[in-house]
């Protein structure tokens, strides 16, 4: 635990009541959604301004104490963690939105401000916030571009970076930077702002960020299509993406939704069962927009590549449609699952899903997988639910070896070992699976000049 003197020194720092050690903080703080880790921070801290946040990272410096930024903590790889009595800086008391900019279509917010509220303050304005996943109504922007947050609408908007207009940062020797300022175009050399977009707070805290806004999307259409064959998904993509303009392509498993459909509060979407179902949403920008789906759907049908399907005839519905998918991650909870995260090239997914698929049914027949993600962006979630008869220690030390064939695999197909839930704790030690010893060596480096002594985040990423 910390030290009574440390302990008095950010007292003396924060208010009273921005100085939190009890029981119940350290473990709210001290964890994030990845359900592996014990937590054990010595104090949690809510600073309210940038100066505060420079005050506890020299302060950091100079005893030698880690610093644990947090956001919204639902990060799947144990990048928000504290399990070492190590500080955590929380962005909870930072929450403010200011400058809107509707010219520029630019906003600034603290990095505090929940994702959901900047969505909404942005419709209120009349625009758009692109970025979206199912932790919405908890994570935080700091957190999203420390992760470079990406969710069900990349392959129309892609991932936050993309909309990183700017930023305040404090790098981990406590300097106050402010990159980009918010510019449209701006070459005057390297573009440190996108070195602390997925950083996962290893170099510095994000303080705030100058977004970017997208116009409002016209009414939108969802469909949820039956699809027997995996590889049929694919000819669906290329088909409907030629003719529409879609905002999300998802797919999921009949064993996935299932799941989504024991808690009962959405129904199965038509009689037609088969052991895959996409999801995919489109705007509707001109009167025949939804003819030309129904068109394609047809066409679709005709070649055999769906059995059956839905289109949303009301937003009612296509939120319900929507609950089959995004639901599933929080259904299974309950089943301590195995999770894993990769891409592959879009066109590779089929060709993986089934290697890896003959694997695990050969060498773990008792393991229900799940199969689900964001295949139009090559992004598939693996998920393992933990056998009733199986001890949670014997469960993991089997998913170790999961592990082995997955990555394996992404290695051989030239993927990436964390689409888009990062690196952090959980999946540290697999990076060379994705990154070359060089690269490797050269982010090291990189770390060392922002934060020389390794006080920010220490043991994640890297
Ligand atoms: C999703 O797309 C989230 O639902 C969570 O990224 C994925 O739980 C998972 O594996
Ligand atoms: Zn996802």
């Amino acid at each position: 635990m910390i030290a009574p003197r440390l302990l008095a020194e950010l007292h003396a720092m924060f208010s009273a009541d921005r100085v939190a050690t009890d029981a119940d903080s350290l473990a709210r703080y001290g964890l994030d959604w990845t359900r592996y880790y014990q937590p054990a921070p010595s104090a949690v801290v809510f600073p309210q301004t940038v100066d505060e946040v420079v005050a506890v990272v020299q302060w950091a410096n100079r005893e030698q104490v880690a610093l644990v930024p947090s956001g919204g903590r639902t990060g799947l790889s144990g990048g928000a963690v504290a399990r070492q009595g190590e500080v955590v800086v929380s962005f909870d008391r930072m929450k403010a939105i200011s400058d809107f900019d509707p010219v520029a279509r630019t906003v600034r917010c603290q990095a505090g401000v929940i994702t959901e509220a900047l969505q909404q303050f942005a419709a209120e304005n009349g625009l758009y916030y692109p970025v979206d996943f199912a932790s919405r109504g908890s994570s935080q922007i700091g957190g999203n571009i420390a992760t470079n947050a990406g969710g069900i609408k990349v392959v129309r908007y892609g991932m936050t970076r993309e909309w990183v207009a700017g930023l305040t940062v404090v790098t981990g020797k406590g300097e106050v930077l402010r990159l980009n300022n918010g510019l449209a175009k701006n070459n005057t050399g390297y573009d440190l702002r996108h070195l602390f977009v997925g950083s996962e707070g290893t170099l510095g805290f994000i303080v705030d960020a100058t977004l970017k806004l997208a116009r409002q999307p016209a009414e939108l259409g969802v469909m949820v299509l039956a699809v027997p064959q995996l590889t049929d998904i694919m000819k669906l993509f290329h088909a409907f993406r030629e003719r529409l303009d879609l905002n999300a392509f998802e797919f999921f498993s009949e064993k996935a939704m299932r799941h989504v459909l024991a808690r009962g509060h959405v129904k199965r979407p038509f009689e037609g069962e088969a052991d895959y179902y996409v999801l995919l949403e489109f705007e509707k920008l001109a009167a025949d927009t939804e003819e030309v789906a129904l068109a394609v759907f047809e066409a679709c049908a005709e070649q055999g590549w769906l059995v059956d399907g839905v289109l949303s005839q009301s937003e009612q519905q296509a939120k319900d449609l929507w609950r089959l998918r995004e639901d599933i991650s929080e259904s299974i909870t309950p089943y301590k699952p195995y999770k894993n995260d990769i891409a592959v090239t879009v066109s590779r997914v089929p060709a993986f899903v089934e290697r890896l698929d003959a694997i695990l049914s050969r060498e773990y027949p008792d393991f229900e997988v799940l199969w689900y993600g964001h295949i139009g962006d090559g992004n598939l979630h693996i998920n393992i639910l933990k056998p009733d008869a199986l001890e949670l220690d014997d469960f993991r030390r089997a998913c170790e070896q999961v592990n082995e064939h997955v990555f394996s695999l992404v290695g051989e197909f030239g993927g990436s070992m964390s689409a888009e839930h990062g690196v952090g704790l959980l999946k540290r030690d697999y990076l060379d699976v994705t990154r070359s010893v060089e690269e490797i060596a050269l982010m090291r480096a990189i770390k060392a000049v922002f934060d020389p002594n390794g006080v920010m985040n220490p043991g994640k990423l890297l």
